[in-house]
C-alpha cells in the first residue's frame, strides 16, 4: 500500500519498508530512531512491518512480541492480550479509538481478534492508566491505528502459507484524488489444526475418558476460517479538514478452543466508524474531532465437536448465543492556552451484552446467562501539556466518568442496576538533563467499573455480584532512556496498586467475583543496537508480579520473567535473523483457584526476507528444535476449567510474499 508521506515521524519510519522509499538498511536505523529517541519507556508501537516477517495469525500474538505483553492462548486464533498482568476490561482495546466488545462470556471473542491486521498500519500501547480520553483502561491502552489512503492508485497483496495448511491472503486496492479517497480490503484466514511440539494436535490433548474430547472426526478439522471485509471513504472538504467513513466486516467460522469446553460455530462483526476532524481553526483552536461509531458482535458456541455432545435430543449437549453491541460518539478538541497545549472533550458509549445458554441437563430451556445487561457511560477530560524549564516538560489531567449498568431481564441477583461514579487523573514529567537521556515519572490514578459478566452474570458454574465496586488503579512509573542515532536502551518500571480489584473467587460450588485490594509491579527493559558490518542486536526483558494483598497470596494469571534476544544481518535488499524467546518458570499461582506452576521454556526462530522493487518475500522456522512448551496463560481456571493446557505450536514454517503497488 502506497501512502502519502505523512508529517508525524512515527507514520514515515512505517513507509521505510517499501524499498522505493527507502533502503533495508536505513529501515532498521529509523526503527533504533522511533523505538530509541521518538518513543517513551511507557509507550510502545508494533508496526505492520513486524507483524509481516512473523507467522503471527492475530494481533494477539502478534504483540506478544513487545515488552510487558502476553496472550492467554486458547486456540490457534483469537489470543487475547494481557497487559503487564492486566487483561480482560482492565486494558482497552481500540481500532482507530472505536471501543468494541467481544460477545463470548468465555472470551473466545477479544476486542483484537474483531479486526484483521491487514487493515491495520501501525498499534500504538501506552502503559499505565496515562490514557485520558477513554474511559477504564487502568491498566493501558492498546490502540490500533487503521491504514491511510495515498494519493493516485494504490494497492497491495499478501500472500502467506505455512505450516498446518494455514493460509493468510489480503488484498486492498486505493485511490485517492485532493478531495476525497477510497479503500477497499479483504482478508482471508484459514488453518488446520497446529501441532505442539510432541507431535499431537491440540485437539488431542484431553484424556481418552474426557468427555470434553474433540470427536474423532473433529479432531483433524480445521481451527479457524475467517473472512473480513473493509472500505473507507474519505472526504477532504477543506485543506484543513477531513472526514471518513469506515465499515467492516467479519465472519469467523468453526474457531476451535481447545482451552474451553465448547468451540465457537460463528462470530459475525460489524463495525461502523464516523469521524470528523479540522485543523488550525484559529490561534487558539487547534483541531476539533469528532467521532461516532457503531459495533455489533453475534457469536453462537457450542459442544458439538466435542463427546459431550453424542446421543443428545440436539446436536449439542450446551450451547450460548450471545451478542454485543456498543453505540458511542466523542468530541475532542485540541487548544493553544498559555505556553503550553490544552486538551479537553467529552465522550459517550452505550453497550448491551446479551446471552442464552441452553444445556441437556436443564431441557435446553433458555437461561438468561447474561440477562440483557446495558452499560451507559458518560465521560468529560481536560488535560494540559506545558514546558516547565527548558529541558522539563510537564503533562496531566483530570477525567470523570458517570456509569449506569441495568439489567433488562429478569435476574437471579438481589438488584437489577447499579450506578458507579469516578475521578481519574494523573501527571507525568519528562525530563532530559543531558544529550540522549530522558528520564520520565508519572503518577496516575484511573478507575473501571465492573463489566456485566462480573456483576449479572448467572450459570451453575459462574455467578455475578452486583455489589461489586469500581477498580481503582494507582500507580507510579519510572522510565530511563537513553538513546542515540544507532543504539537506545529504555527500562521502565512500575508499582500499581489496586483498590477494589476484582477477583475470581471460589462461592460454594460455584464462583463469584469479589473486590480484594492487590498490589502489581513489574519492569521492562529494552534495547536494539547498530553493530558494524550490517549486524544489529536486539533485546528484551519483562517482569511482573502480583499480590493479592487482601488473602496474602499471589494473584492468579500473571506471566512470569520473559524475554528476547536477536541478532540480525540486514543489508539493502535482504535481512537474516536468529532470535531466542525464554520464559522463566511461574510458581507464583492462586492456590484457591487450584491454579498450577508452569515450566521455563526457551526457543529459536529464524527468519530470512529479500525485496525487489515492489515485492517482498518472507520466509522463517519458528520453534526451530520443536520444543513441547506450554505459555502461564493456557490452563483455564474453575470454574469453566477443562482440564488441560493448550501447548504452544511445535516447529513450523512459513512463506510471505507481499508486493504493492
Ligand atoms: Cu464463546
Amino acid at each position: 500500500m502506497q501512502v502519502k508521506i505523512p508529517s508525524h515521524p512515527t507514520l514515515l519510519f512505517l513507509l521505510c519498508f517499501s524499498p522505493s522509499l527507502a533502503g533495508a538498511e536505513s529501515m532498521q536505523m529509523e526503527e533504533i530512531t522511533v523505538k530509541g529517541i521518538k518513543e517513551s519507556p511507557q509507550a510502545e508501537s508494533l508496526t505492520i512491518r513486524e507483524v509481516h516477517e512473523s507467522p503471527a495469525r492475530d494481533i494477539g500474538e502478534a504483540l506478544k512480541q513487545v515488552e510487558g505483553i502476553d496472550i492467554v492462548r486458547k486456540g490457534a486464533y483469537a489470543n487475547d492480550v494481557v497487559l503487564r498482568g492486566q487483561q480482560k476490561d482492565n486494558i482497552n482495546v481500540f481500532l482507530d479509538g472505536v471501543r468494541i466488545h467481544g460477545a463470548c462470556p468465555s472470551r473466545m471473542d477479544p476486542p483484537s481478534s474483531h479486526f484483521d491486521f491487514a487493515e491495520v498500519e501501525q498499534i500504538r500501547i501506552i502503559k499505565g492508566p496515562y490514557d485520558l480520553t477513554n474511559p477504564g483502561g487502568i491498566g493501558g491502552v492498546i490502540d490500533a491505528e487503521s491504514k491511510k489512503t495515498g494519493q493516485g492508485f494504490g494497492g497491495g497483496i499478501n500472500m502467506t502459507y505455512g505450516s498446518y495448511n494455514s493460509a493468510n491472503a489480503s488484498a486492498t486496492a486505493s485511490y485517492g484524488a485532493k478531495l476525497y479517497d477510497v479503500l477497499l480490503g479483504y482478508a482471508f484466514k484459514y488453518s488446520g489444526v497446529p501441532e505442539s511440539g510432541d507431535g499431537r494436535r491440540i485437539t488431542e490433548i484431553y484424556p481418552a475418558t474426557s468427555m470434553n474430547r474433540y470427536k474423532s472426526d473433529a479432531v483433524n478439522s480445521k481451527a479457524y476460517e475467517i473472512d473480513t471485509g473493509w472500505a473507507k471513504f474519505g472526504l477532504n472538504p477543506t485543506d484543513n479538514s477531513r472526514m471518513e467513513v469506515a465499515y467492516s466486516y467479519q465472519d469467523s467460522e468453526h474457531v476451535l478452543y481447545p482451552y474451553l469446553m465448547m468451540d465457537a460455530d460463528y462470530d459475525r462483526t460489524h463495525n461502523l466508524n464516523w469521524t470528523y476532524r479540522i485543523e488550525k481553526v484559529s490561534p487558539v483552536v487547534k483541531e476539533i474531532k469528532l467521532q461516532a461509531y457503531w459495533d455489533k458482535v453475534r457469536h453462537l458456541m457450542d459442544d458439538r465437536e466435542r463427546v459431550s455432545s453424542l446421543n443428545r435430543p440436539r446436536l449439542y449437549s450446551m450451547q450460548t448465543d450471545a451478542t454485543t453491541q456498543v453505540i458511542g460518539a466523542k468530541m475532542n478538541g485540541t487548544f493553544a492556552v498559555g505556553p503550553g497545549t490544552l486538551t479537553s472533550g467529552l465522550d459517550y458509549y452505550n453497550r448491551n451484552w446479551d446471552a442464552t445458554n441452553r444445556t441437556a441437563a436443564n431441557s435446553y430451556l433458555n437461561v438468561a446467562m447474561l440477562p440483557d445487561v446495558y452499560t451507559d457511560n458518560l465521560g468529560a477530560f481536560i488535560g494540559y501539556e506545558m514546558p516547565l524549564l527548558e529541558k522539563l516538560t510537564v503533562k496531566g489531567g483530570l477525567r470523570g466518568d458517570l456509569t449506569w449498568v441495568k439489567a433488562d431481564k429478569t435476574t437471579n441477583k438481589a438488584i437489577n442496576d447499579t450506578n458507579f461514579n469516578s475521578i481519574a487523573g494523573n501527571i507525568q514529567l519528562i525530563w532530559s538533563p543531558l544529550e540522549h537521556l530522558e528520564i520520565t515519572a508519572g503518577f496516575g490514578s484511573g478507575v473501571r467499573p465492573p463489566d456485566p459478566q462480573e456483576l449479572f452474570i448467572n450459570s451453575s458454574r459462574q455467578q455475578g455480584n452486583p455489589f461489586l465496586k469500581s477498580t481503582r488503579n494507582n500507580e507510579a512509573d519510572l522510565g530511563i532512556k537513553y538513546a542515540t542515532d544507532s543504539y537506545f536502551i529504555k527500562m521502565a518500571i512500575f508499582n500499581s496498586s489496586l483498590r477494589n480489584y476484582i477477583n475470581l473467587v471460589p462461592s460454594g460450588t460455584t464462583r463469584s467475583f469479589e473486590n480484594i485490594n492487590a498490589n502489581i509491579w513489574g519492569a521492562e527493559l529494552s534495547s536494539q543496537v547498530a553493530l558494524p558490518y550490517n549486524v544489529f542486536l536486539k533485546g528484551s526483558l519483562s517482569y511482573t508480579e502480583g499480590r493479592n494483598s487482601t488473602n496474602d497470596r499471589p494473584l492468579s494469571e500473571i506471566p512470569p520473567l520473559k524475554g528476547m534476544l536477536a541478532l540480525r544481518y540486514d543489508v539493502d535488499t535482504w535481512f537474516v535473523e536468529v532470535a531466542e524467546n525464554f520464559a522463566n518458570s511461574q510458581d507464583r499461582v492462586d492456590s484457591a483457584l487450584n491454579e498450577q506452576p508452569t515450566s521455563g521454556w526457551l526457543t529459536t526462530d529464524l527468519k530470512a526476507g529479500y525485496h525487489y522493487k515492489s515485492l517482498s518475500v518472507y520466509a522463517g522456522i519458528y520453534n526451530l528444535l520443536d520444543k513441547y512448551y506450554y505459555s502461564h496463560l493456557s490452563y483455564l481456571r474453575d470454574p469453566f476449567a477443562s482440564g488441560v493446557k493448550v501447548p504452544e505450536n511445535g516447529r513450523n514454517f512459513y512463506v510471505t510474499v507481499a508486493y504493492k503497488f
